[in-house]
């Protein structure tokens, strides 16, 4: 629904003049008409707030849907569950919102409330991971990245940094069922088939946040001394936790000892990979905001917006930063 936007002090002047009759003026009614604008009513949906990416993420969102740029924007931050995700889509029905974004928690679970956005006409804009529909229609467009290629960034330098020699890998896993996870594991996994050289010594599962990954790798390297060369943390946030059990075990992280990779490439894990701790960087653009706003501006103007688009990303090693650059970084 096209909300109304009155602007008070125009109208309030408008009435006061008509009110005293100024001499000549008539009380007519675009005199008073209010002063209207139509703001474009965008219900955001948000995961939660559990990684420096997913906070960049969420300020990208609202620094693009403000009331000067045309917006009234509904942000609800489901705190990492999907049941809250789900009721806030139902709230934004209700609300009658022109459009829902969502950046779903997992993949799976979203064919019934996306069901009833289709049926009361809202259209939606998957954001950063994407959802498994059995009908397609069921959203507009997705905006993010493409959680593969990063992945495959990641074993391309795990091959030519390795070659042949044995590769073995801590693997840590993002939130399960999401496209971040499920990407960048699948990668890994086939590569892991693929190279008789390199092994997984263990999963461990750090749902994107460092208290978890902290805790998983505690738990992991009290069982006694493992011959580890790689740790592949799926998110920043998981590295920080690898790092700092394994420096607690007695492990080097960096030149001559584990080779921590990690995904996101927010500012910090830039330091730490100009530090030398973590030895590549895959980048993951969470400044989304204007690809989303691109899309329902296109919608808007009556056009089919493409079905993905995807974010720009690179990775980097420490050869690749200074400081300078990183402090040049928006995230
Ligand atoms: C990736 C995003 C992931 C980030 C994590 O686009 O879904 O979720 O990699 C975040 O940091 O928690
Ligand atoms: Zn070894």
């Amino acid at each position: 629904m096209k909300r109304r936007l009155i602007i008070p002090l125009l109208a309030a002047t408008l009435l006061l003049l008509s009110l005293w009759g100024c001499a000549g003026q008539t009380d007519s009614a675009e005199d008073t008409e209010e002063a209207e604008q139509d703001l474009i009513v965008v219900g955001v949906c948000q995961v939660g707030a559990e990684s420096d990416w997913r906070v960049a993420n969420s300020e990208s969102i609202k620094a693009v849907f403000t009331e000067e740029n045309g917006y009234e924007l509904l942000f609800e931050d489901a705190k990492q569950k999907q049941e809250n995700q789900i009721s806030a889509i139902r709230k934004f029905i209700q609300q009658k919102v022109d459009y829902i974004v969502l950046m779903p928690i997992s993949e799976t679970g979203w064919d019934s409330v996306l069901q009833e956005a289709k049926d009361a006409g809202i259209p939606v804009i998957m954001v950063d991971r994407t959802v498994d529909v059995e009908d397609e229609s069921l959203y507009t467009a997705h905006v993010g990245s493409d959680f593969e290629a990063e992945a495959e960034m990641a074993v391309a330098w795990m091959e030519e940094t390795y070659g042949d020699d044995q590769v073995n890998i801590v693997h840590i896993r993002g939130t399960l069922d999401s496209t971040a996870q499920l990407g960048r594991t699948k990668v890994l996994e086939e590569a892991v088939e693929a190279h008789d050289n390199w092994s997984i010594l263990t999963q461990l599962d750090g749902d994107f946040t460092q208290p978890k990954s902290y805790e998983v790798m505690c738990e992991y390297l009290s069982r006694g001394d493992q011959d580890i060369h790689v740790v592949y943390c799926e998110n920043d946030n998981e590295a920080y936790g690898a790092i700092e059990a394994l420096e607690e075990y007695g492990y080097t992280c960096g030149e001559g000892g584990v080779a921590v990779i990690s995904f996101d490439a927010t500012k910090t894990c830039l330091t730490l990979c100009l530090e030398g701790k973590i030895a590549l960087a895959v980048e993951c653009n969470p400044l989304l905001g204007e690809l989303v706003e691109e899309v329902i501006q296109t919608l808007e103007a009556g056009g089919t917006a493409a079905r993905e688009t995807y974010a720009e990303e690179r990775c980097f090693t420490r050869e690749d930063l200074t400081e300078a650059f990183i402090a040049e970084r928006a995230y």
